[in-house]
Order: C-alpha cells, then sequence, then structure tokens
C-alpha cells in the first residue's frame, strides 16, 4: 500500500520549473465548475491527460512520477476562469505518433464534470518531440517556386455554386478564371465525386483547361484538387492528380482525421505534390472562446503534420466569424521560424527543420476587401476568392481579371479607385461590392 494523498493535488507543482527541452507545454483556459478548488480541477486535468484517474491506485510504479503531468503555473483571468500551464515529460509519448499524443492532451480531459469548460491555447513542442515530424514538404519557398511567383500572393478560385456543376461546366469556368489571370482553381471543400461530377471526369477537365490557359498565357496554372475521401480512395485520387502533373492536392484536415492526414502527407512526398488543407469543421471546436481548441494551436499541430497551404480566415471584411488579431498571429506562428508573443496564453516556440506553411485567407472576399486583406495579413499569402470572382456583374473571366488588378494596383501602392479608371473589370467589381474597411 502507499501513503495516502490528495490523488489530483500531487499534480499541481507550482514550484516545477518546465523543462523546454524535454516538456511538451499544453497552455489551456480552464472554467471551473461550481464548488470545485481550482487545484482539484487543474490537478484533474493533468492527471486525466497524463497517467491518472479520479482515485488513488494500490499500485504505482516509482516511473509514474516522472511521467506526470505537473501544472505548474496557474494565472486567474477575470471571472471564473484561469490560465494553466501544464508540462509533460516527452516520455510520455510515443514518437511521432499525432493521434495518440491527442488522446492524451485532448482527450477525456474536455468532459470532466469538474471543468465547466476547457479549451487549449497552445502547445509547446520542445525540439526532442518535433524531430519526429516531418513539416510541409513544399513550404512557402517551394510553392512559390512551382509558380514562379515572387512578392504577391497567389491568386485563386473556388467555383461557386460550390457544388452542382458537371465537368463541361467546370472545364469551362476553370479556363475563364484561368485566363483571366487567376495561378489556380480549387474544389470546394464538400466537392468530392458525386455522381453529376465524377472525380475523373472533373481531372479530365480541368486539366484540359489548365492545359489551354499554361499555354495562352505563359503562366503556370495550377488545380487544388479536393481528393477527400475514405484513405483507400484518396490514394487513388492522389496518384491520377500525379500522373496528370498537377503539382497540388486539397484534403479536409480536420474532416478526415490525423492518421489519414499522416498517410497522405507521405504519399504526397512520394509523388512530390504539395498540399493545400482546408479546415472545415475546425469552427466545431475552435469557434467557442472557452471551450475546445484554439485556432493558433491547430494551426501549430498541423504546421508539424506538413500541410503547405492552410485556410486561417480572413480580418473583419469576411464573411466568417473572426478577429483581425487572432488571424494575424495563425499567420505569424504558420509563417515564423520562431514564434514570439508577450501573451499569457502563447509560448515561444522555435521551428526548426519544420518549413513554413503559405497561409490562406478565404471566406467572403472580393476585390474590395483585398487591401485589408494585405495590409493585415502581407504578400507570402494565398488570396482564395469564390464568390468575389463568380458573382462578378460581367462573369467569371473579369471576376478573376478583377481581383488580379487588385492585387496588382496594391503591390503597386495604387489606391483600387484610382486604377479602377484604367482598369474595366476592377471598376465592374467595386461597383457591385465597393471597397471595404475594418473600421
Ligand atoms: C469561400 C469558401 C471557403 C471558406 C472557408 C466557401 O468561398 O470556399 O470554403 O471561405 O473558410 O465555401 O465559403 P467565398 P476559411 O469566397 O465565396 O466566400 O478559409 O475561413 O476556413
Ligand atoms: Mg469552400
Amino acid at each position: 500500500m502507499i501513503e495516502k494523498f490528495e490523488w489530483y493535488d500531487v499534480f499541481v507543482k507550482r514550484d516545477y520549473k518546465p523543462d523546454l527541452e524535454n516538456d511538451v507545454v499544453v497552455i489551456f483556459k480552464v472554467t471551473p465548475s461550481e464548488g470545485f478548488k481550482i487545484e482539484d480541477v487543474v490537478g484533474a486535468v493533468a492527471s486525466e491527460s497524463s497517467v491518472g484517474t479520479w482515485t488513488t491506485l494500490s499500485i504505482l510504479p516509482d516511473r509514474i512520477w516522472k511521467l506526470m503531468g505537473k501544472a505548474y503555473e496557474i494565472i486567474k483571468l477575470e471571472g471564473n476562469s484561469l490560465i494553466a500551464k501544464i508540462a509533460y515529460p516527452i516520455e510520455l509519448f510515443e514518437e511521432g505518433n499525432m493521434p495518440a499524443f491527442l488522446a492524451s492532451i485532448a482527450g477525456n480531459i474536455f468532459g470532466m464534470r469538474r471543468v465547466k469548460s476547457l479549451r487549449i491555447e497552445d502547445v509547446y513542442f520542445p525540439y526532442s518531440f518535433m524531430k519526429f515530424f516531418k513539416g510541409p514538404l513544399k513550404g512557402i519557398d517551394g510553392v512559390r517556386n512551382i509558380y514562379k511567383i515572387y512578392g504577391r500572393p497567389i491568386l485563386g478560385t473556388v467555383p461557386k455554386p460550390k457544388v452542382g456543376y458537371t465537368p463541361e461546366e467546370l472545364e469551362k469556368i476553370s479556363y475563364d478564371i484561368l485566363s483571366g489571370g487567376m495561378d489556380y482553381i480549387k474544389d470546394d471543400e464538400n466537392l468530392a465525386s458525386p455522381p453529376f461530377c465524377r472525380f475523373e471526369e472533373r481531372a479530365k477537365g480541368i486539366m484540359r483547361a489548365i492545359d489551354k490557359a499554361e499555354k495562352e498565357s505563359g503562366e503556370r496554372k495550377v488545380w487544388l484538387a479536393n481528393i477527400t475521401a475514405d484513405v483507400k480512395e484518396m490514394e487513388r485520387r492522389l496518384k491520377l492528380i500525379a500522373d496528370y502533373g498537377n503539382p497540388f492536392i486539397m484534403i479536409d484536415v480536420v474532416i478526415i482525421g490525423w492518421s489519414s492526414l499522416n498517410y497522405i502527407r507521405d504519399l504526397a512526398e512520394e509523388y512530390n505534390l504539395g498540399i493545400h488543407a482546408h479546415r472545415a469543421f475546425h469552427a466545431a471546436f475552435t469557434r467557442n472562446r472557452d471551450h475546445g481548441m484554439s485556432m493558433f494551436a491547430l494551426s501549430k499541430l498541423l504546421r508539424l503534420m506538413g500541410v503547405d497551404q492552410l485556410h486561417i480566415g480572413t480580418p473583419e471584411v469576411g464573411k466568417l466569424e473572426a478577429k483581425t488579431e487572432e488571424v494575424i498571429e495563425y499567420a505569424k506562428v504558420l509563417r515564423e521560424s520562431i514564434y514570439r508573443s508577450n501573451e499569457v496564453n502563447r509560448m515561444e516556440q522555435p521551428w526548426y527543420h519544420i518549413k513554413p506553411v503559405l497561409p490562406t485567407s478565404s471566406g467572403g472576399l472580393h476585390p474590395g476587401t483585398l487591401p485589408e486583406v494585405i495590409k493585415s495579413l502581407g504578400v507570402d499569402l494565398v488570396i482564395q476568392v469564390g464568390g468575389g470572382v463568380l458573382g462578378h456583374p460581367d462573369g467569371p473571366r473579369d471576376g478573376a481579371a478583377a481581383v488580379r488588378q487588385a492585387v496588382e494596383a496594391i503591390t503597386k501602392g495604387i489606391p483600387l479607385k484610382d486604377y479602377a479608371t484604367q482598369h474595366k473589370e476592377l471598376r465592374r467589381a467595386l461597383e457591385k461590392w465597393g471597397i471595404l474597411r475594418i473600421s
């Protein structure tokens, strides 16, 4: 028998100094349920996410004391919430196994009765943990080298309606968009291979459009081909894309899951393909600021896993809920070689061998929003415009041209309304949608 102790209390060690070479640190925002002491709640989170359960045990090998999560810092926030920093020794985790890692630090704890709500704000990875992950194959330089586009954002369109076109219709739209000036054409996140638009037929049509647009424009054109499906089917579609010589695939990374992503990441390397990551479903757990996981932490996990482009949303001019200052931090943590912040819920993160990811800004954009997008997020960016191209009064070709002109104007430092006097397509877009500013 071991001596009696308060089980959850032993996971709170305020005198512990995290070992930044050998500890993973998770920063949680914790809101305790009524009637529970802070230590009992934070200790429970550290226990259940590492080695413990709800009670003391009759068998407890000495090793366990080394493996346990240690809550070493607790900071009270306004209201009833607090920030808890918990350090986990890397020996707790299998090397390179992201799903199992998440089953620890993002598993049962979200449902514990004693937490009213719980949110992973940040996850710090030491090199000793990171070295088992590959990160992006291409990274920002690799993606730019595909297109040979430097110094401006990469521009593309997702045709709308998002699902419903036939392959023939998409071939025409793709050609119009690409010859209008877009760099890529993208499938929507929920377009897979429905009966009226089978993947193979779509591939034929879009690749024909790409060939034609490339020959005429002399520019590289790309299809972000959504292969989201069962893993075996994704593999088949990925190989088809590689056979066509198209350099990119797209996947709905959150929906397909971590082990599928890992598998596809390795295959993409074998076939030398970039990965465009759509984040559909993320808002189910990132949007609530008290519960789930932050988009910031998700961005870090996905950079580690190795996507080349990731959707991060827009500044406050788009259609989806977002806070400009938060979106800027997502872009920073994807791009920088050492991420730094003074915020209480963030840690400094060096990225070592892990290449940067190109952030993708998307959702309700049109030419009149782009000055704010580029002002907030810079030019190392993918700008993705759907309705803002397909909704152009004179059709998709002019819609694409208007986006390209807007970006030309911004990179030359010319106000959109001045550039529009000489560029009809841009003028027509601004007449319909105006120029939006973050007030
Ligand atoms: C954009 C989009 C994107 C969302 C994803 C859509 O179309 O294709 O999937 O923006 O958002 O279907 O809504 P529009 P995020 O340009 O027509 O809005 O990148 O923020 O995850
Ligand atoms: Mg979409």
